[in-house]
């Protein structure tokens, strides 16, 4: 945190962007008035730890419920979670075996986002099986939050990760069958229904969640979706809770949704009304179209969760003390 801080002050120093006189009209400016405090409701027995995730990825939850239960932390817990996807080539949207955009490339996008507001994201980065990895320590080795493409690629190899094909024999053949058409269509709920998105809560009551993916197969190259942006696929507040997106990820970032639900939880909606609230937004810039799949899965700081989403099939797993559940989201459409 300290060295993170240091970078920072001295980048902005040496970019000659903190002038004297920006440093005196600080001193002098009034503070600005208090943030009003959450209205999350406080319950006598939050539900802690648990953790929660897009779709049914029992490997991932088994592996970051295991880290909670062992006294870890929420970000160890979602990020190892997440990892158990990326090194899954059997999942064919996030990490190693994800689809390739249509020039034939497996670009991935992932962030993390920690209690204190800290986070980190590389987006349409190539050869690297754990995304995830790489933007934790963007966010905790470097000045910055988002890494992009050659540069991200560039930063993971001097963090010491490996170069790996992320191709495999099947992704391999589905593309190579692809081109025969190069017919771009999202199959709702089949084609990208893989990215996984994790939120946990550890036993201190401390928030955190990651966001991994390969994007929408076949995508035009260099094309970034919501995941790997903070506050559209992801969001965590430490005061309030956390919420993470799937599906077709340019209508959330149109309305910047993950952010919009945890700030609507913040007002004093139930994990439940800010989803509900979040796809009726999206549905209301998109009357009468029903194309697309979208997911939101949030939590607040008692440990109660919520989802909704577009179209029926949506589901998100939870793991708590209170047993683990494949939970079925009602849905925008029947
Ligand atoms: C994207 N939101 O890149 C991702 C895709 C996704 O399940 O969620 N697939 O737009």
């Amino acid at each position: 945190m300290e060295r993170r801080k240091f970078l920072k002050n001295s980048s902005l120093s040496a970019a000659g962007l903190v002038s004297a006189s920006t440093l005196v009209a600080c001193k002098t400016e009034p503070k600005p008035e208090a943030v009003p405090a959450a209205m999350v409701p406080t319950t006598p027995n939050p539900i802690k730890p648990i953790v929660v995730c897009t779709w049914n990825f029992f490997n991932a939850s088994e592996k970051a419920w295991k880290v909670l239960k062992e006294g870890g932390n929420a970000l160890d817990a979602v990020e190892q979670g997440v990892m158990v996807e990326e090194g899954d080539e059997t999942n064919e949207t996030v990490g190693k075996g994800g689809r390739p955009d249509r020039d034939g490339n497996v670009t991935l996008d992932a962030c993390i986002m920690d209690k204190d507001g800290n986070c980190g994201a590389v987006v349409c980065m190539e050869n690297i099986v754990h995304p995830v990895s790489v933007a934790r320590k963007v966010m905790e080795e470097t000045p910055h939050i988002i890494l992009a493409g050659k540069g991200a690629e560039k930063f993971a190899y001097e963090q010491g990760f490996k170069k790996e094909d992320l191709f495999t024999e099947s992704t391999k053949k589905q593309y190579e069958e692809w081109l025969k058409t190069s017919k771009y269509e999202t199959t709702i709920n089949i084609e990208n229904h893989d990215t996984i998105g994790m939120l946990a809560i550890d036993e201190n009551g401390d928030i955190a969640g990651a966001c991994t993916t390969s994007g929408m197969a076949y995508k035009v190259a260099g094309r970034v979706g919501d995941s790997p942006i903070i506050g559209a696929g992801l969001f965590i507040d430490n005061e309030v809770g956390g919420a993470t997106a799937t599906g077709v990820g340019e209508e959330v970032i149109r309305t910047v949704g993950s952010f919009l639900i945890v700030e609507l939880m913040r007002q004093g909606k139930s994990p439940q009304e800010a989803c509900e609230e979040g796809v009726k937004r999206i549905m209301k810039k998109n009357e009468g179209r029903k194309d697309f799949q979208i997911g939101f899965l949030a939590i607040n700081k008692n440990g109660e969760t919520g989802g909704y989403c577009v179209h029926p099939g949506f589901t998100y797993r939870e793991y708590s003390d209170n047993g683990h559940k494949n939970r079925e989201v009602i849905s925008f459409y029947e």
